[in-house]
């Protein structure tokens, strides 16, 4: 019912009676009132005068699925939107929620995660309302040996939406980070659900910081990480930006399964920092140095070591040892 009477507000863009709210969806004056109360509540400014009758001011910038629906260019992404004031994980949520068969496109995002998840069990730090914590369930009808190509199909929609919806040079770090001027600004998680060759479903979770100031992250990120407000200096409204993201991630995963990878890679390559690079390389069994130069065409990095070998990098992690690539 509050969304309803949001909705006929929202049409109107003007003065509505409360008789033609009353009437119009067969409640009592009460009713109407209590939901009007409950809108406000959610931040909604909403006007009220005894003849005229209530009229809608302004909208919070709350990535409500009514805010996020109004404008909302993605056809599929987005359009079943759940929002939640606090949760541990979006993408733990996420997966209960694809296991019950929520459809492909289905968003989870929370205003804080109490147990934000990063990669191997690591914290990701996400702070009420200061950033966008969301995850998206997809079913791609692809071979368990091409779902890694996700993460990377993520890392494009994400620095795309950066770069056009902000103006941020946006760079993508091998295999799962956006930097800006060698700071994390994002994180992307995604897990996978499959039996044997059948991917039952994937939950991809991006993790952007937007509204964080300098001094309120954690000291062991103060250093390491920034923020689109930290590098615009100015607020960043999350809700057109999480609209900006949904259509990237929704035209880069459609163009990856209709057109192939290759188109993926190619932009990806235009917006990598961590090619022609001097790096040093951490896998589960040993860490090395050498320089990376290129990704072969399933995405991973190539790395030419001190003897002149080429090492080829399907997981792991990457520290860049200089200046980053101009981005
Ligand atoms: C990642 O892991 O970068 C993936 C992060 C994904 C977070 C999203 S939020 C929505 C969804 N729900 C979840 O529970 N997760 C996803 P990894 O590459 O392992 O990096 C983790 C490391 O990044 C940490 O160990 C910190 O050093 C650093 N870190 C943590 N929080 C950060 C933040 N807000 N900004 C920048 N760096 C951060």
């Amino acid at each position: 019912m509050k969304q309803k009477i949001l909705n006929i507000l929202k049409r109107n863009q003007d003065w509505v009676s409360g008789e033609t709210l009353c009437r119009g969806l067969g409640v009592s004056r009460t009713a109407v009132w209590k939901h009007i109360s409950g809108l406000r509540e959610d931040g909604y400014q909403i006007e009220a005068k005894a003849n005229l009758g209530y009229r809608l001011i302004a909208s919070p910038d709350v990535p409500f699925p009514a805010e996020v629906m109004s404008g909302l260019s993605a056809t599929v992404f987005g359009h079943n939107l759940v929002h939640l004031e606090e949760v541990a994980s979006t993408n733990a949520e996420a997966k209960k929620l694809a296991r019950e068969g929520c459809p492909e496109g289905t968003v989870i995002i929370a205003e804080t995660q109490n147990g934000g998840k990063g990669r191997l069990g690591r914290a990701w730090f996400s702070p009420r309302a200061g950033g966008l914590w969301f995850s998206i369930v997809l079913r791609p009808p692809v071979n368990l040996i091409d779902t890694p190509q996700v993460t990377m199909v993520a890392a494009v929609s994400v620095a795309t939406a950066i770069r056009e919806h902000t103006g941020v040079p946006a760079g993508i770090k091998w295999p799962n980070d956006i930097l800006v001027d060698g700071k994390k600004i994002c994180g992307i998680l995604v897990e996978l659900n499959a039996e044997m060759d059948r991917v039952d479903f994937m939950v991809a979770g991006i993790g952007l910081n937007v509204n964080i100031g300098k001094g309120e992250f954690p000291p062991e990120l103060a250093d390491i990480a920034t923020s689109l407000s930290m590098e615009s200096g100015r607020h960043i409204y999350r809700v057109p930006l999480l609209r900006s993201l949904l259509q990237q991630f929704e035209t880069w995963y459609y163009r990856w399964l209709n057109e192939g990878f290759a188109v993926v890679l190619d932009k990806w390559r235009h917006m990598c920092v961590t090619l022609d690079c001097p790096v040093t390389v951490h896998t589960v069994k040993e860490t090395y140095s050498g320089y990376a130069f290129d990704v072969d065409d399933t995405g991973a990095l190539l790395v030419r070591t001190r003897d002149g070998s080429v090492q080829r990098l399907v997981a792991g992690e990457v520290t860049l040892r200089k200046q980053l690539r101009k981005q």
